[in-house]
Formats: C-alpha cells, sequence, structure tokens
C-alpha cells in the first residue's frame, strides 16, 4: 500500500513538470505566444511581443537576446494621431493578471541586431522578472520570427480581447 502510493506521487511530479517544460513555466512567470518580428535585411531593429502572467505582483525588469546589442522595454502611445514609442524601466505584472506585449502597446524592442531575423527563425530571449520580495527569477523563451504582413493577423489572432474591441 505504501509502495502504491509513493509510485503514485512520483507519476504525478513527473506529469507536472512535463507539462511545465511544454508550456515555458518557470515557478512565477508564465511566457505565452512569444514571437518576434522577422526582419529585412540590413534591417537595424525589430520587436518581440509575449503575453506575461505572474502568480504574485512582480515586474519585468530587462530582456536580453543574442541577435541584438541592445534590448529595451518599450511602450507606444498615441498623441495627436502621432504613434510614438518611449523606454520605460519595467513593466508592473499584477498577480494573476495577463500583461500584453503587443505592437500598440509595451514592447520588447531589439535594437543594433546582429543580423537578419528570417521567418521561421527561433530567436532565444531571457526575460528578468522581479516579485514583490526583490527576488528574481529568469526565464528563456525562443521566439519564432514571424513575416511582416502577417503582424497583425498575428496579434488578432492571439488575443481575443483585440477582436472584441474591434467589433
Ligand atoms: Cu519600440
Amino acid at each position: 500500500m505504501t509502495s502504491f502510493c509513493a509510485s503514485r506521487v512520483k507519476q504525478i511530479a513527473l506529469g507536472l513538470s512535463l507539462i511545465g517544460m511544454a508550456w515555458q513555466v518557470s515557478a512565477q512567470t508564465q511566457v505565452n505566444d512569444a514571437w518576434v518580428r522577422a526582419t529585412v535585411a540590413g534591417q537595424p531593429s525589430s520587436g518581440a511581443f509575449m503575453t506575461l502572467k505572474a502568480d504574485t505582483d512582480s515586474k519585468l525588469l530587462s530582456v536580453e537576446s543574442p541577435v541584438a546589442k541592445l534590448v529595451q522595454i518599450h511602450q507606444s502611445s498615441m498623441k495627436d494621431d502621432v504613434m510614438s514609442m518611449q523606454q520605460v524601466e519595467s513593466v508592473a505584472l499584477p498577480a494573476g493578471k495577463a500583461v500584453n506585449f503587443d505592437p500598440h502597446g509595451y514592447h520588447i524592442m531589439l535594437m543594433n541586431l546582429t543580423g537578419q531575423i528570417k521567418e521561421g527563425d527561433k530567436v532565444p530571449l531571457t526575460l528578468t522578472v522581479e516579485n514583490a520580495k526583490g527576488e528574481k527569477e529568469t526565464i528563456k523563451v525562443e521566439a519564432p520570427a514571424r513575416a511582416l504582413d502577417t503582424m497583425d493577423h498575428g496579434s488578432m489572432d492571439h488575443s481575443k480581447m483585440d477582436h472584441s474591441k474591434m467589433q
């Protein structure tokens, strides 16, 4: 009886760890639908987009990638019909709330690219998230690159919220 229970627990633990790997879930923060905009040759910068959800109140501090010499967190805003973007120090990730990084709001700006990002490339991203206790968590993601002309499509397909806003 005891040994039966023990093996059952082991099975459940294994199952959970497999799910964890598939969804790129770490202890605190989930990253979903990460993607990078593919570039044309010689283009100096691009953007990375995703949805982040933290278990506890946290903030995204920084992002690094081997494809860019400089990575910044940006916020796009519309003012007098002109789209502009500014660098932000960090992005708040309230507990349990999905925060979207998309072309219209927060996004990860990949600058001084080391080469062209081609459609289908897997772009490694390393995110640093800090929780309210000051504990830092590093999350590694491989974001697929998508072509420019599928950009709007992609963001709509992956965000039901955007959809409902538009109707
Ligand atoms: Cu930007």
